[in-house]
C-alpha cells in the first residue's frame, strides 16, 4: 500500500522523498560488543541502596503521562499522571481529580503529551516546575516538583494541536502554545478547501509564574502555517521566541507531498517584549473564547474547574515590530537557541544543511530593514541576512538540538540514525554517533538553558526492532545514553520507556532531592470529607447520596461495616489515610465498582463513588500491601432493595445496636 501509493503520487523526487522520510532502521545492524567501551557498566552502574545523579522526566507521547528515570542507571521512579486517567491511583476517576481533565470539549480522559519544560530562572532550569503540552485537545499542565504530581491545566483557545510548547522564556515569565494545525479563527462551519483564505495560526504566551494562576496573557494572529516547535531567546534575546513553521503552502490536504514543496518555510521570531507594549497600548481585540483553568488544591486535595470566556488577541498588523519571518530550509522541524542566546538553530528535516541563524545579525536585518516581502503584515527577512552558517552535509533528517557546557550542539538525526556533535560557531562537525534507531528528540542535562550541566546525552529513539527481547509486534520506545563528558561521545547505556517519550528534561538530583513532600499534614488537611481521627469516621444519608467518612490506617477501615445502603442510592467512600509516615499509601477498591481504585497517600483524601445495582452484601479492602495485616484490612457494605427500611448502622470492631 505504501509502495503502491507512492508510485501513484509518481516522480522520482516524491520516491526520493519517501525513502527519506520512511529511513531504512532495518540495515542498521547492532553494535558489536567493542562499539561500547568496557568501562561503560562501571559509569551507569548505581549500587543497590545507592541513587542516581540526575532525574529524567520524559514525555509519555501518547501515553499521555510523564515518566521520571533516573541516570546514569536508567532506573524508572516515578509515572506522572498528567492527561490521561490513571487506574493505579483513581487519577482523573476521583471526584478529586476529575475537574483537571475538564476541557471545553468535555471531560477528556486521554492527550499526547510532547514536551517536558522546567521552570527556569535567569534562563537556568530552577526544579521549582515541569510543564508539559497536549496536543490534541491544547493544553498547558503544571506538575509541582515537590510532590510530583499535577497541580494545574489549562485550556489554549484558537488553537488545533498544540504542539509547538509550553517552551518557557527565562523567568518563566510565560510558557508559549501555537497551532500546529491551523483552524478556523474564530472556529466555525466553512469548506476545509477555503484553508487559505479562512484558516489561521495563533501563538499564545501564558503567563506562568504563579502556581495556580495560568491565564492566556494574549495570542497573535499568524498566518495559517502549521507552528511546529519553539525555543525562546535568552542573554542578548531575551525579549524573544522563535517558532518553526512547515506547509508555508497552505495545503490542507496530502500535507506528506503538498507542503514540501517550497525550498524554505520559516522561523517566526516573536517578540513578546513588544506584544506587553501593544497589550499595554490597547493595540489588541478582545475576543470571545471558552475555555477551561482548572487548579488542584494540595490542601483541599482537590481540583476546581473555571471557565474564561475571552482572550487578547494581537494582529500583527496593528503591532509593526512584534513578529518577523526568517525563511529557513526546508520544513524545519525543531528549533533550540544557543546557551549564549545568539545562535538559533533550525531542525530542516527535509533539508540537506543545517541552517544556523544570527540573533545579532537578526537585529541588524530587522534595523536595515533587509526584507523580502511581507506575508499578512509580517515583514520576511532574507535568507542571507539572519545566516550565520549553514552545517553542509551533517547527516539525514535534522530534528533537534540541545547544547553542553563546552560549547558545543548536538543535533539528532532522525534518517541516518545519528547524533552529531559540532561548533555552531565555527560550524564544524566534530564527531558522530550512531543511535538505534532512528532518533527524534535528544536531551542534555540543562541542555535548552544558559547553564547545561552537561556531562551525559540520552537519544530518544523511534524504533526499537532487535534491540529489546521479542514481545509481540509492540515495543517500547528506546532511549541510549552516551558520555559526552570527553571528546568523542560514548554510547554506555540503553533502556526503554513509557510511551512515546518525544523530548525529556533532566535535572540534577541535588536540585530536586531535599525538597520532595513525603506525606501530606493531616492537620492541613482541608477536604471537606476529611476526618482527622478515627472517632470521627462516620456515615451521613443526603437523600439517594450515602457518605461514608471513612478512615483508613494500619491495618483497618473506620468503619469496616456498613448497613442500610439500598439499590438506587450513590455511595460516595471518602477516604482519609490517617498514617503520617512516608511511603505508607492506603488502597481502596469495592466489589462491582465501575471506577478505579484509589490509592490514597499518607494525610491525604480520595473519592470512589459507588452505584450498588443488587441486594447483597458486598466486601472492601486496601490495595496496596501495607503491613502484615495487610490481608485483614477489609470490610462489608451491605445493600438492601431499594424502598427497604434497614436502617443506616456502622461501625468497627462493635456492632452498634439494631435500632
Ligand atoms: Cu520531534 Cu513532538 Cu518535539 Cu516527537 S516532536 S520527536
Ligand atoms: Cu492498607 Cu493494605
Amino acid at each position: 500500500m505504501w509502495g503502491k501509493r507512492k508510485l501513484l503520487v509518481g516522480g522520482l523526487s516524491a520516491l526520493a522523498l519517501g525513502t527519506l522520510l520512511a529511513g531504512c532502521p532495518a540495515k542498521k545492524e547492532a553494535p558489536k560488543p567493542e562499539a561500547v567501551g568496557t568501562d561503560a557498566a562501571l559509569k551507569v552502574y548505581v549500587a543497590p541502596g545507592q541513587q542516581d545523579e540526575f532525574y529524567v522526566f520524559f514525555s509519555g507521547g501518547f501515553s499521555g503521562q510523564v515518566s521520571v528515570y533516573g541516570i546514569p542507571s536508567g532506573r524508572i521512579l516515578k509515572v506522572i499522571k498528567v492527561f490521561s486517567q490513571d487506574p493505579e491511583t483513581g487519577y482523573g476517576y476521583s471526584p478529586e481529580t476529575r475537574p483537571l481533565l475538564m476541557t471545553t470539549h468535555g471531560f477528556i480522559p486521554w492527550d499526547d503529551t510532547h514536551h517536558p519544560v522546567v521552570s527556569k530562572t535567569d534562563g537556568v532550569s530552577d526544579g521549582r516546575w515541569l510543564f508539559i503540552n497536549a496536543n490534541n485537545v491544547p493544553r498547558i499542565a503544571r506538575i509541582d516538583l515537590r510532590t510530583f504530581e499535577t497541580t494545574e491545566i489549562i485550556e489554549i483557545p484558537n488553537t488545533g494541536g498544540n504542539h509547538a510548547s509550553p517552551f518557557v522564556t527565562p523567568n518563566t515569565e510565560y510558557v508559549v502554545a501555537a497551532s500546529r494545525f491551523s483552524i478556523p479563527v474564530p472556529q466555525r462551519d466553512v469548506p476545509v478547501e477555503t484553508y487559505a483564505e479562512n484558516f489561521k495560526g495563533v501563538i499564545s504566551f501564558i503567563k506562568a509564574n504563579e502556581p495556580g494562576k495560568m491565564d492566556v496573557s494574549f495570542q497573535i494572529l499568524m498566518p495559517g502555517f502549521d507552528y511546529d516547535l519553539a525555543h525562546c531567546g535568552k542573554g542578548p534575546s531575551y525579549g524573544w521566541c522563535f517558532f518553526t513553521s512547515y506547509n508555508s503552502e497552505q495545503a490542507h490536504t496530502l500535507l506528506e507531498i503538498n507542503a514540501s514543496k517550497n525550498d524554505k518555510d520559516f522561523i517566526a521570531a516573536v517578540n513578546w517584549k513588544r506584544a506587553e507594549e501593544c497589550v499595554a497600548q490597547g493595540k489588541y481585540k478582545e475576543m470571545p473564547a471558552t475555555y477551561y483553568h482548572n487548579v488542584y488544591d494540595e490542601k483541599k486535595h482537590m481540583a476546581t474547574s473555571n471557565v474564561r470566556r475571552s482572550v487578547k488577541v494581537i494582529n500583527p498588523k496593528d503591532c509593526p515590530g512584534v513578529v518577523y519571518l526568517l525563511p529557513t530550509p526546508k520544513s524545519p522541524h525543531g528549533v533550540d537557541v544557543s546557551p549564549d542566546g545568539e545562535y538559533i538553530v533550525g531542525g530542516g528535516k527535509l533539508a540537506t544543511v543545517i541552517p544556523i541563524h544570527s540573533f545579532s545579525k537578526m537585529l541588524k536585518a530587522i534595523e536595515q530593514k533587509a526584507f523580502e516581502k511581507e506575508i499578512d503584515g509580517i515583514p520576511v527577512l532574507k535568507y542571507d541576512a539572519t545566516l550565520h552558517c549553514e552545517l553542509d552535509k551533517p547527516c539525514l533528517g535534522p530534528l533537534h538540538t540541545e547544547f553542553d557546557d563546552k560549547g558545543f550542539a548536538y543535533t539528532s538525526c532522525f534518517v541516518s540514525s545519528e547524533v552529531i556533535k559540532y561548533d555552531p560557531k565555527m560550524c564544524k562537525v566534530v564527531d558522530r554517533a550512531p543511535t538505534y534507531y532512528s532518533i527524534g528528540h535528544l536531551v542534555i542535562p540543562g541542555g535548552d538553558s544558559t547553564k547545561p550541566w552537561g556531562k551525559y546525552l540520552i537519544a530518544m529513539n523511534k524504533i526499537t526492532k532487535d534491540r529489546q527481547l521479542p514481545v509481540g509486534p509492540e515495543l517500547l520506545q528506546s532511549a541510549q545514553l552516551y558520555d559526552i563528558s570527553g571528546d568523542k561521545m560514548q554510547l554506555l547505556h540503553e533502556f526503554f520507556t513509557v510511551g512515546e517519550p518525544h523530548y525529556a528534561q533532566a535535572l540534577p538530583a541535588s536540585l530536586l532531592k531535599d525538597k520532595v513532600v513525603k506525606i501530606y499534614p493531616l492537620a492541613e488537611n482541608q477536604h471537606p470529607y476529611a476526618v482527622k481521627a478515627e472517632k470521627d469516621a462516620r456515615v451521613e444519608r443526603k437523600g439517594n447520596e450515602v457518605h461514608v467518612y471513612m478512615a483508613a490506617i494500619r491495618t483497618h477501615f473506620v468503619p469496616d461495616v456498613i448497613e442500610g445502603v439500598r439499590v438506587g442510592d450513590t455511595v460516595y467512600f471518602h477516604v482519609t489515610n490517617l498514617e503520617q509516615d512516608w511511603d505508607i499509601p492506603h488502597g481502596f477498591a469495592v466489589m462491582g465498582s465501575e471506577e478505579a481504585e484509589i490509592l490514597i497517600m499518607p494525610g491525604q483524601t480520595k473519592t470512589l463513588v459507588w452505584k450498588p445495582k443488587a441486594p447483597g452484601v458486598y466486601p472492601f479492602y486496601c490495595t496496596d500491601f501495607c503491613s502484615a495485616l495487610h490481608q485483614e484490612m477489609q470490610g462489608y457494605i451491605r445493600v438492601s432493595p431499594a424502598g427497604s427500611n434497614v436502617p443506616l448502622r456502622y461501625y468497627t470492631g462493635t456492632p452498634t445496636a439494631q435500632k
